[in-house]
């Protein structure tokens, strides 16, 4: 295993469930190699990178999580993803080492204003292992006064992602829409897939990546117009290429739902990752503010009633919103968003200033 340079940075990352950890990760791990940054991620499941990256990146070195890893001097900057907490020993050494690393807490995405409130907070340990070290909360979101999206590799060539999706054989017949369908099992998915029937005018190709969804269609008689494709796994990349090359994406959790938004001109449908205690729901209202707040009353409440009846919180509007207002609203946030330093830029910035 080649020596790491000095100034190499630290990337915890812990498979919880889903693909989203593993994705976040991968996503930051690359973003940063392309930044000149020499990563080490260390990752506890490592499996789902086989298929995810299955060429790797320049400047990311992938780690089997191992405590303490066997020869994990810390770098100058370590990134614990979603309060992962890394392996004890090797945060004893992150206190041993001079300086001491810059220790960041990558939190989840969300568009509830305690981000704002909490984004670049210092932590100091006072126990345990990191005693003595300050750890620092850094928020991904959607405003200035956060740590951004990771977007700087999303300026789309639409016309080659379709290009692409036509190669792999998933592209649309004559007149036919391509909708993505990425969801956890969704209750809502019948009638969503009714109301995109409604619109005979345009017959819809569905692409359905592996998970839930590909489980659910398989039990579901589709309405007329409307067919589906069962997708393998893609490499990262090329799943991007996939929400690019669509008319309409249904999405989930965190990353697809960011790259649905940052890198696609269609727009689509979140189901937000599911929890016990309903607070997946604040987190749907608070980024729908945001989302809808420069749309036109009419629209915004229609669009509000997908959202909600896609995550089951609400019954589904009578008709699709009017796919004109709806494009229009995505391409105003979506350029919004654009115009925002990236997470990479901002969490350079931030390493920076310390
Ligand atoms: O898989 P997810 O539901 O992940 C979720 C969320 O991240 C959620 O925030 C988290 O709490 C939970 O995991 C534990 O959805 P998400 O976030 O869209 O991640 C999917 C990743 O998988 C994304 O980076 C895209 C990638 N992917 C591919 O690269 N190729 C594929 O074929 C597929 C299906 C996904």
């Amino acid at each position: 295993m080649p020596a790491m340079p000095p100034a190499h940075w630290d990337l915890f990352c812990r498979v919880v469930d889903n693909l989203g950890d593993a994705g976040v990760c991968w996503r930051l791990a690359a973003a940063l190699g392309r930044r000149g940054v020499a990563v080490r991620l260390w990752i506890d499941d490592p499996g789902p990178l086989a298929w995810m990256a299955p060429e790797g990146a320049a400047g990311v070195t992938v780690r089997p999580w191992s405590d303490p890893p066997p020869d994990g001097e810390p770098g100058a900057v370590v990134i614990e993803a979603f309060g992962c907490d890394p392996p004890p020993g090797f945060v004893e050494r992150m206190a041993r080492r001079t300086p001491p690393p810059l220790w960041i807490n990558l939190e989840y995405l969300s568009a509830e204003p305690y981000v704002e409130r909490s984004h670049r907070l210092p932590s100091p340990q006072f126990s345990g292992p990191g005693a003595g070290l300050t750890k620092w909360f850094f928020y991904p979101g959607f405003t200035p006064a956060t740590g951004g999206l990771l977007h700087d590799d999303a300026a789309v060539d639409e016309a080659a992602a379709r290009a692409w999706l036509q190669q792999q054989g998933w592209g649309p017949a004559a007149g036919e829409r391509i909708v993505v369908v990425f969801c956890y099992r969704n209750p809502a998915l019948p009638g969503v897939l009714a109301l995109l029937a409604l619109r005979a005018d345009r017959p819809t190709r569905l692409l359905v990546p592996p998970g839930p969804a590909q489980a659910q269609l398989a039990g579901l008689p589709l309405p007329a117009g409307l067919r589906w494709t069962a997708l393998p796994h893609l490499p990262q990349a090329d799943f991007d290429r996939l929400l690019a090359a669509a008319d309409f994406n249904l999405v989930r959790g965190e990353d697809s739902f960011v790259r649905a938004q940052v890198g696609a001109a269609g727009a689509f449908l979140w189901q937000a990752y599911p929890q016990a205690d309903g607070a997946h729901a604040a987190k749907l209202e608070a980024f729908l503010d945001r989302y809808l707040a420069g749309a036109a009353p009419g629209v915004a409440a229609v669009v509000r009633q997908a959202f909600r009846g896609f995550n089951a919180l609400a019954p589904l509007p009578a008709t699709w919103p009017a796919p004109a207002a709806w494009q229009a609203v995505h391409r105003a946030w979506r350029e919004r968003l654009l115009a925002q330093d990236d997470l990479c830029t901002q969490l350079l910035r931030f390493v920076g200033s310390r």
